[in-house]
């Protein structure tokens, strides 16, 4: 493992508690029955899977450090989650898909290149430090990109748009770096 200071990227501070950042408001889930997942654009037959069939994939423990772009950082998270790939062998991929677009609750989304949502650090959380996500940090499912910009890993996730271009989603339209590097402090569209 890295020593510190090489895990904490140029302008992040660290911080002990675990912040809540969102746009708009906290989902509310009062009948899991109506959740389900969805993959779909660049594949050869759209999926979706349903609660019990998204909660019975396979799952691992991963443990990371998180860099918001609002400059807190934290070490050490443990989580329990599913790997994107166990989600992703559920579907066949176009060739032409080279970027994803994940879509969450009330219509917000980030993108991100396929190849970086594919790595094996990459996942969806559903556990962070040992206890089940909080409605406030994306209960009952939320993915996880640790190695870009904590915008990139959206809360409260329900499908994945496998897309030929890149296109912004909700924060990269407003003003954010399309790829969000913390370690470049690629924090907005300019930088
Ligand atoms: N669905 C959704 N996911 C989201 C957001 C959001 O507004 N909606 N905000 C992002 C931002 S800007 C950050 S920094 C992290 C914050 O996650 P946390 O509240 O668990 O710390 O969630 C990301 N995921
Ligand atoms: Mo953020």
């Amino acid at each position: 493992m890295k020593d510190i200071e090489h895990r904490v990227p140029p302008g992040q501070t660290l911080t002990q508690g675990f912040p809540v950042l969102h746009y708009g408001s906290v989902p509310y889930y009062s009948d899991l029955s109506k959740w389900d997942f969805r993959l779909f654009g660049l594949v050869e037959e759209e999926v979706t899977l349903s609660y019990d069939q998204f909660m019975e994939l396979p799952r691992k423990q991963f443990t990371n450090d998180i860099h918001c772009v609002t400059t807190w950082s934290k070490l050490d998270n443990e989580w329990e989650g599913i790997a994107v790939s166990e989600v992703l062998k559920r579907v066949k991929l176009k060739p032409e898909a080279q970027y994803v677009m994940l879509h969450a609750e009330h219509g917000w989304t980030t993108n991100l290149p396929l190849d970086d949502f594919m790595r094996d650090t990459s996942f969806f959380g559903l556990k962070h430090n040992g206890q089940p996500l909080t409605p406030d940090h994306g209960y009952p499912v939320r993915a996880v990109v640790p190695h870009l910009y904590f915008w990139k890993s959206a809360k409260w996730v329900r499908g994945i748009e496998f897309m030929e271009k890149d296109k912004p989603g909700f924060w990269e339209r407003n003003g954010y770096h399309m790829y969000g590097d913390p370690f470049k402090e690629q924090r907005y569209d300019f930088d």
